[in-house]
């Protein structure tokens, strides 16, 4: 199989998170590739390709361009330096930015965990194009392919980042497969995508499925409950199956495929992309699921079975000494 991958996307180095008042180590280490990495390459029967940088159109088919004008702007941070948005605009959402200083990045973002800093722009955007790149393999040939993106893209929607997430992987990938067929992306991250419902919301050619732990419980809170169908035209368009964390792994996959079979009830799709989070992993330290190295062979071979062209993308999986092992395994599952 194709990994798309490129070194840019190492440069992008966050030490810290707030959470609860209190700065804790980082969870989207760069260690994380090095896990992954490592088990491709003890497997050896994967092809490491750099991809070409994303056209700048591909990142307008989803993100506002003074977002994008804004991430690209923190550049010109120091070394060293982060900005780390702690003021959100919650009540009058208007930016004020001009001239745009880092106090009001909570203009372009809705969480306080997530950090930008001088690499940030450049590792995002190598993170978009393997998943781009992957997409386009995938619809020249009909090979599955994955791309080993970091930072992670589905918390990230069209004007804001948060969930160590900037770019939307996944929903980039999706707008330049949607130009050729309809396209279900099924989102397996312990921690619903935010970011890619919110884009996809009113889309009836893109459908939105996505299993995680339950937002009255866990993080992101506000969005991923079951009542969340879709608007407009995307109406019975976008599946939220929350679950409680500590659930097995026979009730994760008992609700799995009751969502597959609800999800292809309305749309037969010509592609799928998986947003592939693998922080439902046991001994997660962000995530809560409980599923071993062979639950997710099983995992890739439940997919694998729906028969379609398919991109997997890399979203969360935090566990950094367990997260490559687990990445292949899937990927076994999925080529079995
Ligand atoms: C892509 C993805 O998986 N993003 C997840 C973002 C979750 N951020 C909030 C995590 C808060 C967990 N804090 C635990 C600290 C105690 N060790
Ligand atoms: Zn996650």
């Amino acid at each position: 199989m194709k990994i798309f991958y490129s070194s840019l996307q190492k440069k992008h180095v966050i030490k810290k998170e707030v959470y609860n008042g209190k700065a804790h180590s980082y969870n989207d280490k760069v260690s994380r590739i090095d896990s992954i990495l490592k088990a491709f390459k003890i497997a050896g029967n994967y092809e490491i390709v750099v991809p070409d940088i994303l056209p700048y159109d591909a990142l307008l088919s989803v993100h506002d361009e003074d977002y994008l004008k804004f991430l690209e702007s923190a550049q010109n941070l120091k070394n060293d330096e982060i900005i780390c948005p702690y003021v959100f605009p919650c009540d009058n959402r208007i930016s004020r930015h001009e001239p745009f200083i880092p106090k009001r990045a909570g203009y372009y973002c809705f969480d306080a965990g997530t950090s930008l800093m001088n690499h940030t722009w450049s590792a995002a955007v190598a993170s978009a194009s393997a998943a781009y790149s992957a997409a386009m393999h995938t619809k020249k040939t009909g090979e599955a392919t994955y791309a080993l993106c970091r930072p992670p893209g589905h918390h990230a929607s069209k004007n804001m980042f948060g969930g160590y997430c900037y770019l939307n992987n996944t929903a980039i990938a999706a707008k330049y497969l949607v130009r050729s067929g309809n396209v279900m992306i099924i989102d397996f991250d312990f921690h619903h995508g935010n970011g890619t419902q919110s884009i996809f919301y009113d889309s009836s050619d893109i459908f939105y499925l996505s299993i995680h732990a339950h937002p009255k419980i866990e993080y992101p809170y506000f969005t991923g409950f079951e009542d969340e169908i879709g608007i407009d035209d995307g109406v019975n368009y976008n599946l939220n199956i929350p679950l409680m964390p500590l659930c097995s792994p026979k009730e994760y996959f008992i609700a799995l495929q009751k969502g597959i079979k609800k999800a292809f009830k309305i749309m037969d799709p010509d592609y799928i992309i998986l947003s592939a989070g693998f922080d439902i992993e046991a001994g997660d330290p962000i995530g809560h699921f409980n599923m071993s190295i062979d639950d997710f062979y099983i995992l890739g071979k439940e997919l694998k079975l729906l028969n379609k062209p398919t991109i997997i993308l890399q979203e969360g999986g935090y566990l950094v000494a367990e997260l490559g092992k687990n990445v292949e395994s899937f990927l076994n599952g999925f080529q079995s």
